[in-house]
């Protein structure tokens, strides 16, 4: 398992709803751009669910492993453990996180925190990387709490906290640096990638913003 540092500098997030084209095409471009992880996370309006869903999940998973990609999956610990992922990554109000500690030993560990109390109990509970946002504003996701801008980083680091965090919520390659700043290790999207008609420069492109 590569060191959850190494995962984090650009972590692509998507689901079949969030693809302008074809999401197995989407993941692969976005791979030789240069994402260091992969998070399936269908959900929402449009998502795929059964069958269907697990298939597409299978598809993303084999092209992860052909190219030594994480494949982490969000809040789905039942297909986490079917599909024996890399790692899951849950919100708040999913599966309580000592469970997911408990059951998933030796694989990544994500969870969504808004607060520096979050943070502070996260680290607690030893997640191996928190996703902090939304950083700005998302039209991805719905329910989004208000952007916070790159404040709850800060006020995280400031703390002394060395948990690893990755930034979350209108990302792109404009403003990837600014979370980077804040003392973020990497920055993790959607619709940067999965809505470019070039998947793969766009990755390119964020990886560059990052350095
Ligand atoms: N959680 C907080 S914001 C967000 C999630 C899943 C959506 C991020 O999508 P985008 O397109 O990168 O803003
Ligand atoms: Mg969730």
């Amino acid at each position: 398992m590569k060191p959850v540092t190494e995962i984090l500098p650009l972590y692509f997030i998507m689901g079949s709803q969030d693809c302008t084209h074809d999401p197995i095409w989407t993941l692969e471009e976005a791979i030789k751009g240069g994402i260091t992880c992969f998070q399936f996370r269908e959900k929402g309006e449009h998502a795929l669910a059964g069958e269907e869903m697990e298939a597409l999940a299978r598809e993303l998973q084999a092209r992860c492993k052909e190219y030594n990609i994480p494949f982490i999956i969000n809040d789905d610990v039942a297909l986490a453990q079917k599909l024996d992922a890399d790692g899951v990554h849950v919100g708040q109000d999913d599966t309580p996180i000592s469970d997911v500690v408990h059951h998933f030993q030796g694989k990544y560990i994500g969870l969504s925190v808004h607060t520096l109390e979050e943070a502070i109990r996260a680290a607690q509970d030893q997640v191996d990387y928190i996703g902090v946002g939304p950083i700005f504003d998302t039209s991805t996701k719905k329910d989004a709490k208000k952007a916070s801008g790159v404040t709850t980083i800060q006020q995280i680091r400031k703390s002394g906290m060395t948990i690893p965090i990755v930034g979350i919520g209108g990302i792109n390659a404009d403003n990837a640096k600014s979370v980077m700043d804040a003392g973020a290790e990497g920055v993790s999207l959607i619709s940067a990638i999965s809505q470019s008609n070039d998947p793969s420069s766009s990755a390119k492109t964020l990886r560059a913003a990052i350095q």
